[in-house]
């Protein structure tokens, strides 16, 4: 099923097309109504004109998170207040929040690719969408909701948190589909346990996961707890919000709306444009955008690209989910680790292991060190030492294989780790810097 067959669907060279033209046109939209990247694309030298292949967008420099904090709020809008018809933010862990805002056309745009995405998921007309991403500035909520709401699924804008709440509007409305962030759908799960509430008195079947990282393992956990189908989507506010790419049912990468963003994969370091295929940054410039354009925007997150056709028909590139954010890389002991590496050893214990997780990182005699908090789901290992100690030398072990580091591993009780409504924060560095 698709929402723009047509568009989802198009031959690679058509596309391709689109995309030049997008650009060309873009280039001169920035030049006449951004005057700060007016003037750092005559900088660079840049024109329309001097566009003429699809690979020249290399010259274009890259926009970063600095640019829009240094032309807080609005200085990398486009067009005048009087167009911008909504404005959301995020709010990052430093600073000022960055600052996007939509006109009308964007906001249509945005529905329709987020539908594009819902569609390829597997919503229908005649779901049921719970929303429990948290409304406000956050794009995630309003994304999935209009995007729901145009391919005409009842919406259930619930908003996140007062998760006994949810499980019981989930159970007696007959929510089919529901929308959050992987660790709060988690947590929900925990929680309708906890209520006595079975999977089978639910009706659940499509879980429209996304806006932050997931492992196979914590996904099968999901799908398992839910009884639900578990698809993963990715955006970012400063692109539009969710939309930005979806996995549809064949679930093998997620599919970009290529005619409206165009992704590259960069190495960090150098700067340099990496081969199809290669893991690296994402950078997306976005196509069709009019309140705020994105020139080359380092989105931080790595992953790579595939350009082969789906077997779902259609033709735009795929990422594989993301395997992390380069700034979210932990150097420890001078070995690179990805928070994500470490779930996927917790996930993959003995049952009596809980999938909560925290990864403390401390400086001891001007060394890091770092502790795995686990927890546990039956309180009475707590009362056998040999068998705690067992545990904990096996996940110890596992860590060592897969990280190549010693980590202190530590057990807790049931329930004493934090849960999230939206996005999980499970590292806490306490390192001096
Ligand atoms: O999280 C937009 C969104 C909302 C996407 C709902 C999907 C669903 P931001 O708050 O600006 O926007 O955060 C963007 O979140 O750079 C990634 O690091 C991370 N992220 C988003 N989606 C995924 C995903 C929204 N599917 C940042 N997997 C991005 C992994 C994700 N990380």
């Amino acid at each position: 099923m698709y929402w723009q067959k047509e568009l989802e669907t198009m031959p690679r060279k058509k596309l391709e097309e689109l995309q030049l033209e997008r650009l060309k046109c873009l280039i001169q939209y920035c030049i006449d109504n951004v005057p700060y990247y007016n003037a750092k694309l005559s900088k660079a030298g840049i024109t329309a004109d001097k566009i003429k292949t699809l690979s020249d967008i290399q010259y274009i420099p890259y926009t970063a998170k600095d640019d829009i904090r240094e032309t807080y709020p609005f200085g990398l809008f486009a067009v005048p207040m009087k167009q911008i018809v909504r404005i959301h933010a995020s709010s990052g862990t430093t600073g000022k929040p960055t600052v996007v805002g939509y006109t009308k056309n964007d906001l249509n745009n945005w529905s329709d690719l987020v539908a594009r995405i819902v569609v390829a998921a597997g919503a229908r007309d005649d779901d049921i969408a719970q929303i429990s991403f948290g409304y406000g500035l956050f794009t995630g909520a309003l994304g999935l909701h209009y995007g729901l709401e145009r391919i005409g699924a009842a919406i259930v804008p619930i908003s996140s948190g007062n998760t006994e709440k949810q499980i019981m509007i989930m159970k007696d409305f007959g929510t089919t589909v529901l929308v959050s962030t992987p660790s709060y759908a988690m947590y929900m799960s925990e929680v309708a346990a906890d209520m006595g509430i079975h999977k089978s008195e639910m009706k659940l079947r499509l879980g429209l996961f996304g806006s932050e990282g997931c492992t196979d393992e914590m996904r099968a956990k999901i799908e398992e707890n839910m009884g639900i189908f578990f698809t993963d989507n990715y955006g970012m506010s400063e692109l539009m919000g969710p939309g930005v790419a979806g996995e549809c049912t064949v679930r093998c990468g997620l599919h970009f709306a290529e005619d409206h963003f165009y992704p590259e994969i960069i190495n960090s370091s150098t700067l340099e444009v990496k081969d199809r295929g290669e893991e690296g940054e994402l950078v997306i410039t976005t196509l069709t955008k009019e309140g705020i354009p994105m020139l080359r925007y380092r989105t931080k997150d790595i992953t790579r690209i595939q350009y082969d056709e789906c077997r779902c028909g259609r033709t735009h590139a795929r990422m594989e989910k993301i395997k992390g954010r380069s700034d979210d890389m932990l150097k420890i002991k001078g070995v690179n680790v990805f928070p994500s590496q470490i779930e996927s050893v917790i996930m993959t214990m003995p049952d009596s292991i809980s999938p909560n997780y925290q990864i403390v990182l401390t400086t001891h005699n001007y060394m890091d060190d770092i502790e795995i908090k686990v927890e546990l789901i039956d309180a009475s290992l707590l009362e056998s030492y040999g068998e705690l100690e067992k545990l904990q030398q096996q996940i110890r072990h596992k860590l060592h294989t897969i990280l190549g580091l010693d980590c202190k591993v530590t057990l807790l009780e049931p329930k004493s780790i934090e849960r999230f409504v939206g996005k999980a924060k499970r590292v806490i560095d306490q390192r001096k810097k």
